[in-house]
């Protein structure tokens, strides 16, 4: 018997990307555990983590590459996979030109190596793509005009803040290696408030829960940019020293009603002195999480926040910041010297309105779709309609471990490697500034590929003789050659299965903003003035349906194998005593988009008018949440707008 341990990264799209050690008993993972010397996992992972091994070696994975015969799927060999689907894009290319090629994907799982599959598309030619995002894109674009680009603080600095302000983010249950720290400061005597429309095992741990309207919160920020201004409560030097657009902002803050305000965020002025206060007690450390930017105003209500942020003058300090994201390896890969660069004019459609624009597409139409990485059928906004329009296009190829609702839909389905059966680089936090070097665990048992051996072939099949044929470990050596340049040590990284460059703990510390003036920039009166007032018309008939992220998966992928029938939604009890639904009864959301059927959780988490569900049902689970999102675009940075979804409510079979 031989036992030994290795260490990986979890490449799952979660802030804490976390170092795994894994037992391996003859050639099989047999245990995951959370690395005790990596300073962020700190010796523990969740269930989702733990739960790897069983999903790798689950009876339920994609064995081979699977066919579509009539309407159901037969097991083929690479060979014949890869063989059609080259026939296929050298048909449709040569009959309606690269444009009819679409390429969709999105962060089911991290790894450098991933994004060939791009570069491979950028080889074929002016491919039809996807642009925004159904996860940050309005908060990125916010700091980007605000900042001028997007920076926190490290981890640790936040055990510096006296006061911690979590807004909109659900971090124990999302972000649940933020806890130690907060903890930490916690025993120093630092204060956590937590900004949210529901009550979440975040606003447990908190020692003040503001639980505004949804989409209250710019009108909020205005309260307090209102108390802070009128009673010269701001930071002075920075504000003059180093922002543009105070006076504009101010003469317009201090034109606004309190009365209107907190009418809008449904708070009161005690409140509001209570938190402004808090603000300026410096350091206080703002963390922005993406539940309150997926909505219409989603890109100009986190410019409110930075608003506060600068106006309290904790940029650039330790233990302050607005914290929105941290991503700090993407601008530092050196694609240019793996990969010669290709110029293509892909044709882009929005993200979040796969929806209304795909199937309108014209000259050409899309005739064949890649998907990869991603459940577009369950995550994508409006998903019937996403479902209805795949089902349209003529040729379908899905990447996946697993034969989820979106794989159904393909006409052929092509099984990937587990990330412990391939060696890859991940550095995918949205938070903190680790890279791992993840080294091929275990043997193959199933008849997998990782992306870019298949993409290799594909394009060896294609004749497409420019593209780079190398080994992971040239790829790998390529592509981080930049860094190497700057510092970062190959061998320390491989040996070590983590590392990270250097970067200042505390974002900003010089001042110098990468915005255009070189300063922190307010947002326009115009966009806050439109932001505030952004609310739908609602009838005491309409519910506010929020849809958030479940501890148990991340995203859809967990429930693979759960069994729930119906998924729980939370219902306010006065809502409930009005309607007269009891708890446990099943209750039919509706809307113009679709129809779901959930079972009624009776509880006071939320907040009357408002109803709240996880994401990530399958299918078989009741349907996808999505039936009832709308597909729009949010103000800035093409944001899916998930939680701008209105829905009236049922007895099932009413
Ligand atoms: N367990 C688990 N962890 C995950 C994920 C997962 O699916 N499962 N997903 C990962 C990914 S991809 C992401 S993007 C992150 C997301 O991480 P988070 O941002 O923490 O999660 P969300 O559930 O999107 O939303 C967070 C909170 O926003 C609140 N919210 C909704 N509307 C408003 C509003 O108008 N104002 C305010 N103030 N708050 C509002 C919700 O009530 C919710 O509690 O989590 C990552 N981590
Ligand atoms: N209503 C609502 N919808 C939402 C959200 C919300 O808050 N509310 N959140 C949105 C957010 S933040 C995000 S990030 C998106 C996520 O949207 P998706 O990325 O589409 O969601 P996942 O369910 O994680 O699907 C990832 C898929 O990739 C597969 N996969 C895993 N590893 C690999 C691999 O190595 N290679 C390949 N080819 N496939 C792999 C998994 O099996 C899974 O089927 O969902 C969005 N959808
Ligand atoms: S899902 Fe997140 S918290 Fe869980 S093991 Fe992976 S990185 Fe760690
Ligand atoms: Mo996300």
């Amino acid at each position: 018997m031989s036992n030994e341990y290795k260490l990986c990264a979890c490449p799952l799209d979660c802030f804490d990307v976390c170092s795994i050690r894994a037992e391996i008993i003859d050639g099989k993972v047999t245990k995951l555990t959370g690395n005790k010397e990596h300073p962020i996992t700190q010796g523990f992972i969740c269930e989702k983590g733990r739960k790897h091994a069983e999903r790798m070696y689950s009876p339920l994975r994609l064995k081979k590459p699977m066919k579509k015969v009539n309407g159901g799927f037969v097991e083929i060999t690479w060979d014949e996979a890869l063989d059609t689907i080259a026939d296929k894009l050298k048909h449709y290319i040569n009959e309606y030109g690269t444009l009819s090629i679409a390429q969709y994907n999105d962060g089911g799982a991290a790894g450098l190596l991933k994004n060939i599959e791009n570069l491979f598309f950028d080889y074929l030619g002016d491919v039809t793509q996807f642009e925004g995002n159904l996860c940050w894109g309005a908060g990125m674009a916010a700091q980007k005009l605000d900042f001028g680009d997007v920076k926190g603080h490290a981890p640790e600095d936040i055990e510096n803040a006296k006061t911690i302000i979590i807004w909109g983010r659900n971090i124990v249950e999302t972000n649940m290696h933020m806890v130690p720290f907060i903890k930490k400061a916690k025993e120093k005597g630092t204060k956590v408030i937590v900004i949210d429309p529901i009550t979440t095992a975040t606003t447990a741990i908190s020692d003040w829960h503001i639980k505004l309207k949804p989409k209250g919160d710019a009108a909020f920020a205005c309260a307090v940019a209102k108390y802070m201004i009128e009673n010269k409560l701001f930071d002075h030097s920075f504000v003059y020293n180093y922002t543009k657009g105070f006076h504009e902002l101010s003469s317009y803050i201090r034109s606004l009603s309190y009365k209107e305000l907190l009418k809008l965020c449904g708070t009161n002025m005690d409140t509001v002195i209570g938190f402004a206060g808090a603000l300026v007690h410096k350091p206080a450390s703002i963390y922005i999480g993406y539940g309150l930017q997926r909505y219409k105003n989603g890109g100009s209500t986190v410019r409110s926040i930075d608003m506060l942020g600068a106006l309290a003058g904790i940029i650039g300090i330790s233990g302050g910041g607005v914290n929105y994201a941290n991503k700090v390896y993407g601008s530092f890969i050196d694609w240019e010297s793996a990969a010669p660069t290709k110029e293509p004019e892909h044709r882009y459609i929005s993200k979040p309105r796969f929806a209304a624009d795909l199937a309108g597409l014209d000259n050409p139409k899309v005739k064949m779709l890649f998907i990869s990485r991603s459940n577009p059928v369950v995550q994508q906004p409006d998903a019937a309609e996403v479902a209805y329009v795949i089902k349209g296009i003529e040729f379908k190829v899905v990447l996946d471990h697993f034969m989820t609702d979106t794989a159904k839909l393909a006409d052929i389905v092509l099984p990937v490697t587990y990330f412990m059966e391939e060696t890859d680089i991940i550095y995918s936090s949205m938070w903190n500034s680790y890279m791992f070097y993840n080294e091929k665990l275990v043997s193959r048992d199933l008849d997998v590929k990782p992306e870019f051996e298949i993409y290799s072939i594909l394009a060896q099949k294609l004749g497409m003789s420019d593209f780079p044929q190398m080994k992971e470990e040239q790829w790998i050596d390529k592509l981080l050659s930049k860094l190497y340049d700057k510092g970062l040590n190959a061998s320390e990284l491989k040996r070590n299965s983590f590392t990270k460059i250097n970067v200042n703990p505390v974002a900003w510390e010089n001042k110098e903003f990468s915005t255009q003036s070189g300063r922190f920039e307010f947002i326009d009166t115009a966009s806050l003035n439109g932001c505030i007032a952004s609310e739908q018309s609602k009838t005491s008939e309409d519910f506010r349906l929020l849809t958030v992220h479940a501890k148990e998966s991340l995203h859809s992928q967990h429930f693979l194998t759960s069994e729930v029938e119906h998924p729980p939604v939370y219902l306010n009890s006065q809502d409930a005593l009005r309607l007269e639904i009891n708890s446990n009864e099943l209750i039919e959301l509706y809307n113009e988009y679709g129809c779901i059927t959930a079972e009624a959780m009776i509880s006071d988490k939320g907040q009357s008018g408002v109803l709240f569900m996880h994401e990530g049902w399958w299918k078989k689970n009741g349907g996808s949440v999505n039936s009832l999102t709308p597909h729009d675009n949010s103000d800035i940075g093409l944001q899916a707008v998930y939680n701008d979804c209105i829905c009236k409510i049922r007895k099932q079979g009413a």
